[in-house]
């Protein structure tokens, strides 16, 4: 979609700290990070939130965990532990529209309900 940031970045328009990619996903650091490790994993194929999703794109989340796997091996955070969360719409806390993964970890992350 021409007018969506992550696809920008898929297409290299504009830069990311690219530290993934193969045909179909791509994985980079979040500008803004919020733990000490904090990589966004993406479909490289435009699909604004989760409600987008078929059966068709299944391979696809398989694609985005087994880069996690692999990511959070890279960044010595497997055996500590890590959190890998997809924010869906307004109230998820979704901002940019394009389906992303965080994966986040290498320090003690808050408990999710306090
Ligand atoms: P969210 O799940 O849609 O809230 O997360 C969007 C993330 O995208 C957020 O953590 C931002 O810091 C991150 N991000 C980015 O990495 N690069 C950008 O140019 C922009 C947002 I805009």
């Amino acid at each position: 979609m021409s007018d969506c940031l992550f696809c920008k970045i898929v297409n290299d328009e504009i830069p990311a700290r690219k530290v993934f990619e193969n045909e179909h996903v791509l994985a980079f650091h979040d500008i803004a990070p919020q733990a000490n490790v904090h990589i966004l994993i993406i479909p490289k194929k435009h699909l604004a939130t989760m409600n987008d999703l078929t059966a068709e794109d299944a391979h696809l989340m398989g694609e985005i965990h087994l880069a996690a796997k692999q990511l959070a091996e890279e960044t010595g955070i497997s055996e500590s532990g890590y959190r890998l969360i997809n924010n869906c719409g307004e109230d998820g806390g979704q901002v940019v529209f394009h389906i992303h993964y965080h994966l986040m970890g290498g320090e003690k992350l808050g408990r999710l309900n306090g």
